[in-house]
């Protein structure tokens, strides 16, 4: 192998992982009316061996959710434990933010 590819063979396993490794979970939720659907999927998420800490929006029908380190939820089970509530999920995006921006943004959201 050339050398020269060395430094950047290094860089880029470094870079690799912080990449791939999501810190925190958006997912839209259809279906959540009152504080009792917002306190009954916090208790659901919070169940999670991976989940740190869980913020719901019962406004803007958000739930997120903060990961441990190198630790995440499959989007199947996700969808598992929000179906078997009786909702419905709309959509999964996983992100770099943490829970703060993300609960900022949904209030900032119309
Ligand atoms: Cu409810």
């Amino acid at each position: 192998m050339n050398p020269s590819v060395i430094p950047a063979l290094v860089l880029l396993a470094a870079l690799v992982p912080t990449a791939v490794q999501a810190k925190t979970i958006r997912i839209e939720v259809d279906g959540l009316v009152c504080a009792f659907c917002a306190q009954g999927i916090e208790k659901k998420m919070k169940a999670q061996p991976a989940t740190d800490k869980v913020f719901v929006s019962l406004e803007k029908k958000v739930v997120a959710v903060s990961l441990k380190p190198g630790q995440d939820i499959a989007d199947d089970k996700l969808k598992a434990e929000i179906t078997d509530a009786g909702y419905v999920v709309k959509g999964i995006r996983r992100s770099d933010e943490s829970l703060d921006d993300i609960r900022k943004h949904v209030k900032a959201q119309k």
